[in-house]
């Protein structure tokens, strides 16, 4: 710790005093919890302030079009080592910190893992003490606020900006041309501290001119004024003609000013441009920024008389791509004629791009641009960045094997793997206070530095007081989030139940509606009189986006599962459901360590990585779920013993994907369980409470479709998820797995995650 900040500590009563009395003229016990926000947000950006920029010869520049940054005062007074001592102080005033960090409004910047990815890296790069920044959007509106209504699921807009918020205005402004106007850009920096180490930034950026008037009922607004609303909102995942233009308008707006950014900070280091990847690295966060590529090689060429062939080598020197998925749909291919419209000065560069793979490679599947004029930008990434990841192990042998395997034959040296990874700041240190006191005490702090070392409570694996207390915890949690759940649900939840938890966006590749079989079938059973020796509670967070149907069928069926069976007193007292309202990060801090059993269960081969399943593990669940993205690696460090697997496997998956034999009515017809199951969803009970629509929708979906495959694995998981209610019984047994998922969560601290990609890719030192 610097000699400066340790002064700042000792004072940090009289400096609160000060701006205290300074912004109301009164005393710290005298202010309500608000005026406290503000001024001890004021006193942080202070500190912030005053602490050292991280300088070094190269840095890296991690472009993302989400940053999930969550709500930043718990962490930004951890990582600056002074939450204890602030937290005595106002207690000393008869003030709560833990109160007033949730006047805090959350800056939803994302739609779910991949943005709460960049956020964890920019806290770790901090900590690393590696010079690294975010690049971003400063989106007055994150993520749609998520009301029920009758049961479904409604959209409203979600301001985070206050007139005093952790956003510094800068005094850096770009203009950005686009094929029919040009707007002027601002610059908003975000202070990244790391854990006791020095600051990095975020970079936001906004445009001057946004209008927020335009907005009109719940989340929708005029999408063609883009001079008004480039930065309005962020887009959840799916759109519509206008919502895909103003989307490459947002990610050319994003680009344009973070590499007009990177051009001058390397101008200020005095740097040869031609020798531009000895001081930079651009890090694209899946192919969202991906137009970072040309837009740079234009302005090489344009003003600062590259040759395209210098340009494309320098550029292609500079960039690495990370890949989040291998969903077909989820892969940007831009037509081209959209690409003219908004940013036609790109398009030559595409093009040559382009015709430089054609002309090596005969093999369509590598195109840039493909025979409908559609620009893939994954493919651009590829060929003319030099490092493709996947963000788990078994996601990157998939891209290698299947998906992307036309490409890893020509380019072996470019693809790795890095596992992903969640800042431990924030989902143990921060969330779960009691279990890091624990751990504190029984291994000593080491793990805040070196997460590796939660390993050492495996030696008190036969200490029954050790075991007991992570129990204790684990119950306190539990009275935590019911009394929070009480308090904003109005919901009476057990807290002497098994919580078992699903959370994170609702899609039917991650299989919510196989959870909500599960528990018809359970609700179903204790009506024949089959009830549990234990109550067991499920709760479910989820967002959908607003255009994807069927997923808002699922959060309906939900919604109408949680009023049956809440209301049921044949069975509430053995089980309930609880779908929370607008899961967030605030919501999953909350959530998380309250949780016993910890749902993972997408179909094999289609989720990428999961990061909740991190960060459910380290807060002492035990996992169920299939061989799928982290979970693998999770099944690998905790053993057989210490988790519950189920289902398909991948390659068995992809080859029902490649036969097309999966035929969901099968499986009905040959199960009375699940044919009881499904049909269900248009009984009279459910109807009754639910909409026609919605549910027949489902239902059909489920008996001829099903994609993503729920009913191929519905038995397996039902027989997997009794034997782990009956095994919760044997509370020593469940006590040492708890133990066991805290000790070997270590491994996926994204501490570890950002030092491979410096070691493998970034090579900042
Ligand atoms: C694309 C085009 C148009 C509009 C929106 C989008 C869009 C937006 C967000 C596409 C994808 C996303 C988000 C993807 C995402 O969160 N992926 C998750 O990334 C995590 C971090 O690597 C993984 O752990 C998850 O497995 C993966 O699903």
């Amino acid at each position: 710790m610097t000699l400066q900040r340790e002064m700042l500590q000792t004072k940090l009563e009289d400096q609160l005093k000060a701006v205290v009395d300074n912004k109301y003229g009164k005393s710290i016990a005298d202010c309500s919890d608000q005026e406290l926000y503000y001024a001890i947000l004021e006193l942080t950006k202070g500190l912030l302030d005053a602490t050292e920029e991280i300088h070094g010869p190269k840095k890296v520049y991690y472009i993302s079009a989400e940053f999930l940054i969550g709500k930043l005062l718990s962490n930004n007074l951890i990582n600056l080592g002074i939450y204890e001592k602030l937290d005595e102080i106002l207690a000393a005033n008869g003030k709560q910190l833990s109160k007033i960090e949730e006047i805090e409004p959350e800056p939803s910047l994302g739609n779910g893992g991949l943005g709460r990815l960049a956020a964890c890296f920019l806290d770790s790069i901090a900590t690393l003490n590696l010079p690294g920044d975010g690049i971003g959007l400063n989106y007055h509106y994150g993520l749609f606020k998520q009301v029920f209504k009758n049961r479904k699921q409604t959209a409203e807009k979600n301001d985070w900006i206050e007139d005093q918020s952790w956003l510094n205005k800068t005094e850096t402004t770009f203009d950005v041309q686009f094929g029919d106007m040009t707007v002027k850009s601002r610059l908003y920096d975000i202070d990244v501290v790391g854990y006791n180490q020095g600051l990095n930034k975020l970079h936001l950026f906004d445009i001057e001119t946004i209008d927020e008037s335009l907005v009109k009922d719940g989340i929708d607004f005029d999408k063609t004024d883009i001079a008004k609303n480039l930065t309005l909102f962020l887009y959840p995942d799916d759109s519509d003609e206008a919502g895909n233009l103003l989307r490459i308008y947002q990610q050319y707006f994003m680009v344009s000013n973070g590499a007009q950014l990177i051009l001058k900070e390397l101008k200020e280091k005095k740097v040869d441009l031609r020798k531009m990847y000895d001081h930079a690295v651009i890090q694209i966060n899946d192919t969202h920024p991906s137009m970072v590529i040309p837009e740079l090689i234009r302005i090489l060429v344009d003003e600062k008389a590259f040759t395209m062939d210098e340009a494309i080598d320098v550029v292609s020197k500079t960039c690495a791509y990370t890949n989040h998925t291998i969903l077909a749909e989820a892969l940007e291919k831009w037509p081209l004629s959209y690409l003219e419209k908004v940013v036609p000065q790109l398009v030559p560069i595409i093009k040559e791009l382009a015709k430089r793979v054609e002309e090596k490679y005969d093999d369509e599947r590598v195109y840039i641009i493909d025979k409908d004029d559609r620009v893939h930008m994954a493919h651009m990434d590829i060929h003319y960045g030099f490092s493709v990841n996947g963000v788990a192990a078994i996601h990157t042998e998939i891209l290698k094997d299947t998906e992307l395997n036309a490409f890893y034959k020509i380019y072996p040296e470019k693809f790795n793997n890095k596992t992903n990874g969640i800042t431990f700041r924030r989902w143990l240190l921060s969330c779960n206070k009691p279990l890091t006191k624990f751990l504190t005490e029984t291994i000593g702090d080491g793990f805040k530095k070196d997460a590796t070392e939660l390993e050492k409570l495996l030696t008190k694996i036969d200490d029954q007081s050790v075991l007991d207390t992570i129990a204790d915890i684990k119950r306190i949690k539990k009275q935590e989030f019911v009394d929070y759940v009480k308090e904003v649900e109005g919901v009476t939840l057990n807290p002497d139940s098994i919580f078992d938890m699903q959370s994170k966006r609702l899609h039917e590749y991650k299989r919510q509606q196989m959870n909500a079989l599960y528990i018809i079938h359970k609700y179903l059973e204790i009506k024949k009189g089959n009830k549990p020796s234990t109550p067991v509670t499920f709760v479910f967070g989820a967002k959908a986006a607003p255009a994807y149907v069927i997923a808002q069928d699922i959060i309906h069926l939900l919604l109408c599962l949680q009023e049956i069976v809440n209301n049921d007193p044949d069975v509430s007292p053995y089980m309930s459901v609880l779908m929370v309202e607008n899961y967030n990060v605030a919501y999953a801090e909350k959530m998380i360590p309250a949780c016993d059993i910890s749902e993972q269960i997408s179909l094999a081969s289609k989720e990428a990585s999961g990061t909740g399943n991190m960060k459910y593990m380290l807060n002492g669940a035990v996992t169920l779920g299939t061989s799928d993205g982290a979970n693998v690696e999770i099944h690998e460090l905790v053993g057989d013993d210490n988790i519950y697997i189920f289902g398909e496997k991948s390659d068995e998956v992809i080859a029902h994907y490649e036969k097309a034999d999966y035929v969901s009515k099968e499986y009905y017809e040959k199960s009375e369980m699940i044919k009881e199951a499904v049909d269900f969803i248009v009984s009279d009970t459910v109807m009754k409470v639910g909409s026609k629509e919605n549910l027949e929708r489902l239902y059909n979906e489920l008996l001829n479709k099903d994609w993503f495959m729920t009913l191929l694995d519905l038995e397996d998981y039902v027989e997997t998820k009794e034997r782990m209610l009956k095994d919760y019984e044997d509370r020593q047994k469940w006590k040492k797995m708890m133990l066991v998922n805290i000790a070997k969560a270590g491994f996926f601290s994204s501490d570890r995650t950002i030092a491979q990609y410096n070691d493998d890719i970034w090579k900042l030192r």
